[in-house]
C-alpha cells in the first residue's frame, strides 16, 4: 500500500522517486525536499541539489540515499537546464577518469560525449584530479558560466544528483 512520502531512505508512495516529500509540480519547478536537499524536475527527469558541501565519495553516497547517482550531464539540452534551476554555487558531477589518466566515464559507465570543459581544462593539476566539477555563476577570470574543471575528489563541494527514474 503507497504510504506518504517521508524523508527515510525509502520510496514510501511507490512512485519510483525516494524522499520527495512535498508536491511533485510542473517542469522546472522547484519542488519537494529532503533535509538540505530539493528536487528539481526536468520534463524527463528528476534531480536533487543540496547545500551541503561533500568530498566526490560522501555527495555519491548521498546520492544512492535517493536511489540517483552524482549528476550526469549528457547533453547540452542536460546542461542548459541545470544552469537554469540549481543556483550558484561549484557542484559535483558524477564524471569520474579512469586510473592512469584514462578516459572520463559517468557513474553509469558510459564515456563522455558531450562535455563543457572550461578553457585549459582538464588540466589535470599535481597532484591529480580524477573527478569534475561544473561552476554557475562564477564569474572570474578563466572561467565563463557552466565550465567544467577537473578537480581534486578529496575537496568538498556541493552535491547535485541524477535520479534514473524517468518522470510520467
Ligand atoms: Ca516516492
Ligand atoms: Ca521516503
Ligand atoms: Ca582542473
Amino acid at each position: 500500500m503507497p504510504q506518504d512520502e517521508v524523508c527515510d531512505g525509502v520510496d514510501n508512495d511507490l512512485d519510483g522517486l525516494i524522499d520527495e516529500v512535498g508536491p511533485l509540480s510542473e517542469a522546472g519547478g522547484e519542488q519537494a525536499r529532503c533535509g538540505d536537499c530539493r528536487l528539481l524536475q526536468s520534463e524527463t527527469h528528476a534531480w536533487w541539489v543540496c547545500d551541503e558541501k561533500l568530498d566526490w565519495e560522501a555527495a555519491e553516497a548521498r546520492c544512492e540515499t535517493f536511489g540517483a547517482t552524482s549528476a550526469i550531464v549528457p547533453s547540452a539540452a542536460t546542461q542548459t537546464f541545470l544552469a537554469e534551476t540549481v543556483g550558484e554555487g561549484w557542484f559535483w558531477l558524477g564524471a569520474r577518469q579512469a586510473p592512469d589518466e584514462g578516459v572520463w566515464g559517468w557513474p553509469d559507465g558510459v564515456p563522455l560525449t558531450y562535455a563543457n570543459w572550461g578553457e585549459t581544462q582538464p588540466d589535470n593539476t599535481a597532484p591529480e584530479q580524477d573527478c569534475v566539477r561544473l561552476t554557475f555563476g562564477i564569474r572570474s577570470e578563466g572561467w565563463f558560466d557552466g565550465a567544467w574543471d577537473d578537480f581534486f575528489c578529496e575537496d568538498s563541494l556541493r552535491v547535485l544528483c541524477s535520479a534514473p527514474h524517468v518522470l510520467p
